[in-house]
């Protein structure tokens, strides 16, 4: 008996779910990707960067965080859905409180999906410290093949500590809402990063876009690129050109000359042909930015800036029985948006400003649908659709146009919605989907480690928005709004283009940051390819 158990043991092997257990101590360390200067970052067991964490479908991983910081933090594992696990998500006021210094949580949850991801901070500036990395999901029965694999992550780097980057982010003396401009683009973590290359091996690069604030556009002299996978869903583009929207893309690559200087997320294809249905509910954003009643120029949605909740939305949703089916307990500025279970959904979100602005979503992907210039009327004739359209987690919404996104309500729980560059986080730029509030209290139960943790950092652990019962919502975060006669944002296409530049200056090497300058963009390629480690 004991010899067969073994052996179906052994026979199960490749399929085995094991539980890949990380322990993590988030404490400060120093370094100097940059190598122009030396500062305290965020890292994990005394190192930094960040371990990437490696893991199978079918596991489950966990993570024991302790918080050696001064500051409160949280984890988010970016991408992934946490169907019947919402608390495990990570975004501070939405799916839990923040995990207060010199306190521990663990991250417990079965990977259910496989590609490339990464793991961040969600709470204030704190990713652009240095807490984030790589999350890579394997498929053991994976569909493509080559010979190797390559990490390549892309971030902008601040000497600044976030926070005092946020300070005079949002401050009265920054009426224009002009974002704190990094010192640097990095590639792996470092200024200097080599990448060797074997000819006539087929790779998969996993690029992942860690980065705060700045867009990367990337490619390699001399080679097209076969996008595979986007947000961890599979797909089949060649392409010279890519961006990476906050996260997460994989490619073999292949032989060609050229470069463009653009590309357009809606050439992707899936791999899997999408049909999409009618959708049973349309949401309207409209998103700008504006001086508002506290004198700071915040990012908002439908004029009204994201102001987090005393009570995670999360809580608020399983512990408040039939009311949490009625929006306003989640806050007058918790931008909520009630979504019933299994409901096609339509968002489009119209972009005011004149800036790209990358958007997320969590706990789903979805489809890129259509799009269109100006502002979203309801005019479905004049707007581009897409036949077949790429699902993804992110999407860039580039600046006075507007897209229209699908995605099927199947996951109950809170879902934040947000523009990812950080900044714009943390000023407004984010509303919160409530998706299926009756399912999810018949489904789950809120850990006691995610009301402890509320208790621990001396917030309410339950309630309504304001930590309070039933609809007294006296107390709850509100009242900073759009201030009409405020000064607007007109600075910040010129400001864009200051920090391209500055970032040109720096980054290395075979990738690179651009707005126009191709030229240079190849000059920087080609001294890289002229020093030989790169090679095809
Ligand atoms: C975490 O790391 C800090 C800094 O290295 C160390 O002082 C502390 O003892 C560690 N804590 C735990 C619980 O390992
Ligand atoms: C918190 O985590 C640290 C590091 O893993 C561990 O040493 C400590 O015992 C944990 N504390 C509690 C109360 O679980
Ligand atoms: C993971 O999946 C197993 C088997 O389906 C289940 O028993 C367990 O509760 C799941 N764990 C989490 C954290 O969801
Ligand atoms: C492995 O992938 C192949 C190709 O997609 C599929 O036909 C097969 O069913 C998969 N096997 C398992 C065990 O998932
Ligand atoms: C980059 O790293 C290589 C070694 O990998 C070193 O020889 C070279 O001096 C470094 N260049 C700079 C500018 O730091
Ligand atoms: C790039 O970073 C990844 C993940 O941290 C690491 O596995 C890989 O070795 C790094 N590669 C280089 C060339 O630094
Ligand atoms: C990368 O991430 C940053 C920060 O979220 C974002 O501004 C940018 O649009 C993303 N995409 C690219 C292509 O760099
Ligand atoms: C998928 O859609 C493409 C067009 O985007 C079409 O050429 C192809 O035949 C479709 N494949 C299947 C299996 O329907
Ligand atoms: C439950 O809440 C919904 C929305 O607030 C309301 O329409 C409905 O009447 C409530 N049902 C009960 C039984 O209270
Ligand atoms: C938006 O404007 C551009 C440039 O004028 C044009 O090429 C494109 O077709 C327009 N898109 C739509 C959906 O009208
Ligand atoms: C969204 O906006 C369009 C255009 O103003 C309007 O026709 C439509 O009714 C709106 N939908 C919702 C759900 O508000
Ligand atoms: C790219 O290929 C062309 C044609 O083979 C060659 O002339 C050129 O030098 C190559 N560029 C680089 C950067 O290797
Ligand atoms: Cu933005």
């Amino acid at each position: 008996m004991r010899l067969l158990a073994l052996l179906l043991t052994a026979g199960a092997g490749l399929t085995q779910a094991a539980r890949v257990v990380y322990d993590w101590n988030i404490t400060y360390v120093t370094a100097n990707p940059d190598n122009l200067y030396e500062r305290q970052v965020v890292g994990v067991n005394g190192k930094w960067p960040l371990p990437a964490i490696h893991v199978n479908l079918g596991d489950t991983l966990v993570i024991n965080a302790h918080n050696a910081l001064d500051i409160p933090t949280s984890l988010h594992s970016h991408g992934m859905f946490q169907n019947n696990t919402p608390w495990m998500d990570g975004p501070v006021g939405v799916t839990q409180c923040a995990i207060p210094p010199n306190y521990n949580l663990t991250y417990e949850f079965n990977i259910t999906q496989h590609g490339s991801y990464w793991i961040h901070s969600h709470y204030m500036g704190q990713y652009m410290d240095g807490l984030r990395g790589p999350l890579i999901l394997h498929n053991p029965n994976e569909t493509y093949t080559y010979d190797e694999e390559v990490i390549v992550t892309v971030s902008d780097w601040y000497h600044k500590q976030s926070s005092d980057n946020l300070n005079t982010f949002l401050n009265v003396a920054n009426p224009t809402g002009a974002e704190p401009v990094p010192q640097s683009g990095i590639i792996n973590d470092s200024a200097n990063t080599t990448f060797s290359f074997t000819p006539g091996k087929t790779y998969r690069l996993r690029f992942i876009n860690i980065s705060g604030f700045s867009t990367f556009y990337l490619s390699i002299d001399n080679h097209t690129l076969d996008i595979i996978e986007v947000d961890g869903v599979s797909q089949n583009t060649h392409t010279h050109l890519i961006t990476i929207v906050s996260n997460h893309q994989n490619f073999a690559s292949s032989q060609d000359v050229g470069m463009q200087s653009t590309f357009d997320d809606f050439i992707l294809v899936p791999l899997i042909n999408a049909t999409i249905p009618e959708p049973d509910q349309s949401v309207n954003l409209t998103f700008n930015f504006d001086v508002t009643t506290d004198g700071f120029n915040r990012g908002m949605f439908n004029e009204l800036p994201y102001l987090q909740p005393k009570v995670p939305s999360l809580n608020t949703m399983l512990g408040m029985g039939n009311d949490s089916n009625n929006v306003d307990v989640y806050g007058p500025q918790s931008m909520a948006y009630i979504m019933k279970h299994l409901d096609f959904i339509e968002v489009a979100i119209s972009n005011f400003d004149s800036g790209n602005h990358p958007f997320h979503l969590h706990g789903h992907t979805f489809y890129m649908a259509g799009r269109g210039n100006g502002t979203w009327t309801g005019d479905r004739s004049s707007t581009e659709w897409s036949s077949n359209p790429m699902s993804r987690d992110t999407i860039l919404i580039p600046a006075e146009q507007y897209v229209i996104i699908r995605f099927r309500a199947d996951n109950p729980g809170p879902w934040f919605f947000h523009c990812h560059i950080d900044w714009h986080l943390e000023s407004g730029l984010a509303a919160t989907f409530i998706v299926a509030p009756d399912v999810a209290q018949q489904r789950m139960t809120l850990p006691q480690a995610f009301k402890d943790v509320c208790i621990a950092g001396g917030n309410p652990s339950e309630g309504n928005a304001a930590g309070k019962e039933g609809l007294d919502l006296s107390g709850a975060p509100s009242g900073i709004t759009l201030l009409y006669d405020g000064f607007t944002a007109k600075g910040k296409g010129a400001m864009a283009a200051c920090i391209i530049c500055a970032l040109i200056g720096i980054a290395s090497i075979i990738f690179y940051a651009l707005s126009d300058p191709e030229k240079k963009a190849r000059e920087i390629a080609n001294a890289k390819l002229q020093n030989g480690s790169i090679s095809s």
